[in-house]
């Protein structure tokens, strides 16, 4: 019998996000019979390639998807609210890495190595959700930690690399560290402040309570993966770091974990690279963890101001774990175990 190949379209094609789908689409090899490269009517008559082959990018509009069988979108969350549906009714599946629709209770909100069986549940809106990137890094790192202790409480600081606002932002912090070496006056277009040489405290908009939408996000997008009422406090800083988002964990388990444990867990998990080898300087950081698609753990400690605490820290590629990687593994375990060959 010969192997089923899926149409396939990418909503955002020519964002940062949408450029690294279509790699990790060619690296991982995914069975692909028809192509489609969506955007606005800026891209229009761009031409991109697909396994060395050019593709001209057409415009995202409710007919594009007539004959797809998956659609990826990262092009923003308006435009996700929008043509999700009409997708869904051209009877693709999607999976979307906006937030526009994760928090929906008809949609599964998935990361593959901590609850791979929530897609079966696409099939009530024919949507699945790709998590934010701070959340998806962080559950893979925390899932067999809580399956041993269960996890009580979390507490998260992020470091958040510009990539993740898209290629404007990516030419922002570049053009400001110009500016700024040349002694010449910089202007923040993307941000609300500076962020070459500088860190802030805020990502995405502020909510009443005083959080920031980022913020909530890993709050409540962490409680929805992990199946469990885990109670999370974040605080998102933008740094200016190109690729690869850092974090701080701590978390307090019902269980006592010991870092002999937590290195004996967390060496064998699923996704999770340990690197953790303090006496010779080891550690995670962004400019290793940028390319690839493992999540990287160290600085295991544990917190002893209180019984059962751990720190951890925890580095990843934004754009391919924490986005594109993420929605192609969906993909993968879609057409493995969900839709008819
Ligand atoms: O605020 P929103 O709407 O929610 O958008 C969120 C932003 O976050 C990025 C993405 O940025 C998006 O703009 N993004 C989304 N999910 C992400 C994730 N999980 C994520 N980033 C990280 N992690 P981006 O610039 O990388 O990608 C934008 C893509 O979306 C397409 N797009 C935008 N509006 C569209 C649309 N497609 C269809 N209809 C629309 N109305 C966009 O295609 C791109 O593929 P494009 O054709 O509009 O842009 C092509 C080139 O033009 C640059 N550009 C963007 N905005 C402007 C612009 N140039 C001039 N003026 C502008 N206003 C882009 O940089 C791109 O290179
Ligand atoms: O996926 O870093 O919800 O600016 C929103 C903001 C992704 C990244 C999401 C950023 C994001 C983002």
């Amino acid at each position: 019998m010969a192997k089923k190949l899926w149409n396939v379209a990418i909503a955002g094609a020519t964002g940062a996000v949408g450029n690294q789908m279509i790699e990790c689409l060619e690296e991982r090899n995914f069975p692909i019979g028809k192509i489609k490269f969506l955007a606005s009517e800026r891209s229009i008559g761009k031409v991109l390639e697909y396994k060395g082959k050019p593709v001209q990018v057409e415009l995202l509009d409710h007919d594009a998807f007539e004959g797809i069988d998956i659609a990826l979108f990262s092009a923003g969350g308006g435009r996700s609210l929008e043509f999700c549906p009409s997708a869904a009714r051209s009877g693709a599946v999607c999976i979307d890495n906006s937030s526009a629709w994760r928090m929906d209770p008809d949609v599964p909100l998935v990361v593959p190595e901590v609850n791979p069986h929530a897609i079966a549940g696409y099939t009530k809106k024919g949507i699945i959700a790709n998590p934010n990137c701070s959340t998806i890094q962080m559950v893979v790192a925390l899932k067999p930690l809580h399956d041993y202790a269960t996890i009580k409480r979390l507490v998260v600081s992020t470091y958040q690399a510009v990539s993740g606002t898209g290629k404007k932002a990516i030419d922002e912090l570049r053009v400001q560290t110009g500016e700024m070496l040349n002694g010449r006056p910089v202007e923040a277009k993307v941000y609300p402040h500076r962020i070459a040489f500088n860190c802030l405290p805020q990502i995405d908009s502020f909510e009443p309570n005083g959080y920031t939408k980022e913020e909530m996000k890993m709050v409540n997008e962490t409680v929805k993966i992990m199946e469990s009422p885990i109670r999370v406090t974040a605080t998102t800083v933008r740094v200016p770091v190109f690729f690869g988002h850092s974090e701080s964990l701590n978390i307090e388990t019902e269980k006592k974990i010991t870092v002999a444990k937590a290195f004996e867990l967390l060496k064998n998990a699923p996704g999770c690279k340990l690197v953790d080898d303090v006496a010779k300087g080891v550690y995670p950081m962004p400019i290793d963890a940028a390319g690839q698609d493992l999540t990287f753990v160290g600085r295991i400690r544990e917190d002893e101001s209180i019984d059962n605490g751990l720190n951890l820290w925890v580095v990843a590629d934004n754009i391919r774990k924490g986005a594109a990687t993420n929605a192609v593994q969906i993909a993968e375990i879609l057409i493995r175990d969900h839709l008819k060959g």
